[in-house]
């Protein structure tokens, strides 16, 4: 009897999983039931029915969703138009509902703003019912989506009282999409947007998008690519620009658009594109307002500008202030804003890559519109997969300056290595840039809590694209949903995060989440261990895959392995320091001072900011070299214990995911195994060292 009753309890409590093709495309909204029989008991007696009440657009995505999310989860289809007048029922709506107004939440809902919630119980005609509220339509959007992330990560949800806000007002996905379908470093297929297909049909697929989008609170996408095609901005692609705007709306996502500097030239049939010529300010007005004739609520323009081959302000001898400015006054009229890059690195600017952007933007400081804001990368180079935080940040007080990260995997295994990409960005927000004493968190200086800027913003350079599971590698949807979750709020933690999503995406069994949460969070040091040890950077070619120390471009020195690590006789690495390039010193004290030592410069930059001795001795007493090999070497074991211990997860996850994921591994670890194997011959010709560590 008492086996009997082990037994029942260990299996009558669950719920059989029905068998289902997985395929990757319903992302972490898949919705899995709930096995727990009491768990799921508890959700249907909470939510027996449903009230929506915000305005119509919205509430049909709310409606939909929760119709869709709750019937997978609890196995029942839970009734909506239901009244007050048992217990039970889950009440979303904004402000405005009749049913949240007497609830008296106003004040604290106002101050959370359109975008924040509250979830919480509350006593309606003497019954107790759970409320999802919010100051707008996408407040209550995003409550709804927590809400279900709740439901599907099995939390229980007996005493709820949350209380959520955005850290970042912009939330957006930049996608570097080429008006010929192709993305620009991306590694999932095609375009989702099919321009050849728009205004007249919108393939359906956008609406998912915006769902997935939605569920982690983005609230904008740039659609095309930053090296921008100035057609885009025709009446044929702003038709088509529309079309897309129409279907991302409900789902409180705005369009953007990259802009070409160029266009009144390129397009407009003007005979310059100087900001300070009225013919082109002209142009950019009409433009914004054709624009906004089209698509009331655009977000505005994000441009790349003399870099890389894109026009630019400076062939006219003005700055990027001025450039910025002509566009933002072409939309401030209509509420638009104008998001200016800072990746620039202008040779002539200084000799070394990592100074020059700071070098051109920190004199501009104070001198951009209201409604611009400059958009750096997290580090001065080019998204390494370990950069210092770029010194921008903290270094513009009176310019809002808004975050990009990148979550397609340029510079990291595209989407054959699984890379795990939110322990490097949380490296970034939790950096101490000092500038107003100990504490100064790149997180505060995005967030604007630090130097008081009235607009903040975060973007990531997306990894979508048509394959059927997005992201081209499964894991690489954990990046897309990283990325999100840490626009809203950069306090959350990788481990946090890894879980949330293993559980919605794969399983719910605790052994088969530690195990995915172990291999993905160890993911990205095993990237630079066997990509760019102690700091060393940039050890590639032109496709930014595979490794090549010897890499030497002939069109620019900075594209050049040879540029970054200056190996020779005498030892490795770039000399930053105040012998060498200086560009320690755009750092706040003491980082300058830590890092213009390298006894006191952290072991992982170490060869970002100095050039040393093979033989220099480290803290663990390793010479450097042996030290570069022990990383080499790790970093390949580490790929190759990735491949095992995916592998004994077969069986706790899906057959046909496994298998993707297993083939990704194995070419993985024979990338690793090559990285190591290639570095180390290759500056064994300069160490004149043995590569002395074991198993090779
Ligand atoms: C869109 C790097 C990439 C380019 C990219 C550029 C940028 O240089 O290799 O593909 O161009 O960054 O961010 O503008």
């Amino acid at each position: 009897m008492r086996r009997f009753v082990l037994i029942f309890l260990l299996t009558g409590m669950l719920v059989p999983t029905a068998a289902r093709a997985e395929d990757g495309y319903d992302l972490w909204l898949r919705y899995a039931p709930i096995e727990n029989i009491s768990l799921r008991d508890a959700y249907r007696q909470t939510i027996a029915g449903l009230i929506v009440q915000q305005s119509p657009a919205t509430a049909a995505m709310v409606s939909q969703e929760l119709a869709r999310g709750l019937a997978a989860l609890l196995g029942v289809p839970v009734p909506s138009r239901a009244t007050v007048d048992r217990d039970g029922v889950l009440i979303v709506g904004t402000i405005a509902a009749p049913v949240i107004a007497t609830l008296g939440w106003r004040d604290e809902l106002t101050r959370l703003g359109p975008e924040g919630f509250v979830i919480r119980y509350a006593r309606i005609n003497g019954h107790r019912a759970l409320v999802v509220a919010s100051a707008g339509d996408s407040g209550a959007l995003y409550g709804t989506f927590h809400l279900l992330r709740l439901l599907s990560t099995a939390t229980p949800i007996d005493r709820l009282d949350i209380r959520e806000r955005p850290r970042h007002q912009l939330r957006l996905l930049n996608h570097w999409d080429n008006l010929n379908g192709s993305i620009e470093r991306g590694y999932a297929g095609q375009s989702l947007w099919r321009w050849d297909e728009l205004p007249s049909r919108v393939d359906p697929r956008l609406r998912d998008y915006a769902r997935a989008s939605a569920s982690l609170g983005l609230n904008g996408a740039v659609l095309n690519n930053v090296n921008a095609d100035p057609r885009v901005l025709t009446a044929e692609y702003i038709a088509k620009v529309a079309a897309i705007a129409d279907t991302l709306r409900p789902y409180g996502l705005k369009v953007y658009l990259s802009a070409n500097f160029a266009a009144p030239r390129l397009i407009g049939g003007l005979a310059t594109a100087d900001p300070l010529d009225p013919d082109v300010q002209r142009w950019w007005k009409g433009k914004a307002d054709e624009i906004y004739t089209a698509i009331p609520d655009f977000g505005g323009f994000l441009v790349k500008a003399d870099s890389e081959g894109q026009p630019g302000p400076q062939a006219y001898q003005r700055t990027h202030a001025e450039g910025a400015n002509l566009l933002a006054d072409a939309v401030a009229p209509h509420g638009g804003i104008v998001i200016w890059r800072a990746f620039v690195y202008d040779a002539g600017v200084d000799p070394d890559r990592v100074k020059r952007a700071y070098l051109e933007f920190v004199p501009l400081d104070g001198t951009f519109r209201d409604n611009v804001l400059v958009q750096t990368k997290n580090g001065p180079l080019d998204f390494m997969p370990r950069e210092p935080y770029h010194p921008l940040f903290g270094a513009l007080p009176k310019t809002p300056n808004m975050v990009e990260l990148q979550i397609t995997q340029e510079y990291l295994g595209h989407s054959t290595h699984l890379v795990y990409l939110a322990p490097m960005w949380k490296e970034f927000f939790d950096a101490d840039t000092f500038v107003k004493g100990p504490g100064s968190t790149v997180a505060k200086v995005a967030d604007g809590s630090l130097q008081g800027q009235r607009r903040t913003g975060i973007a990531g350079v997306a990894n979508t694209g048509t394959d059927r599971n997005w992201t081209g590698h499964p894991f690489a949807a954990a990046n897309w949903y990283a990325y999100g979750r840490l626009s809203w709020n950069s306090s959350l933690t990788a481990e946090a995060i890894a879980d949330e999503w293993i559980v919605q995406t794969w399983s719910r069994r605790p052994g088969a989440v530690k195990a995915i949460a172990t291999l993905m969070l160890g993911s990205r040091e095993a990237y630079v261990n066997y990509t760019m040890p102690l700091g060393l950077h940039h050890l590639i070619g032109g496709d930014h895959y595979g490794v090549m120390p010897e890499a030497d471009d002939k069109r620019r020195a900075d594209w050049s392995a040879l540029y970054y690590h200056r190996a020779d006789d005498q030892g490795i690495g770039f000399d930053r320091t105040r012998r060498g390039s200086a560009a320690v010193d755009q750092y706040a004290k003491p980082n300058a001072d830590r890092w213009n030592d390298p006894e006191t410069t952290p072991e992982i930059l170490l060869l970002w900011f100095h050039h040393l001795p093979w033989n220099y001795r480290l803290k663990s007493g390793q010479t450097l070299w042996q030290a570069l090999v022990e990383h080499y070497d790790r970093g390949a074991e580490q790929a190759a214990r990735m491949e095992r211990d995916w592998a004994a997860l077969k069986g706790a996850v899906d057959d046909e995911r496994h298998a993707v994921v297993a083939g990704t591994l194995r070419q993985q670890a024979l990338d690793a195994a090559a990285w190591r194997d290639t570095c180390l011959a290759y500056f064994a010709q300069f160490s004149k060292q043995t590569m002395s560590a074991p198993a090779r």
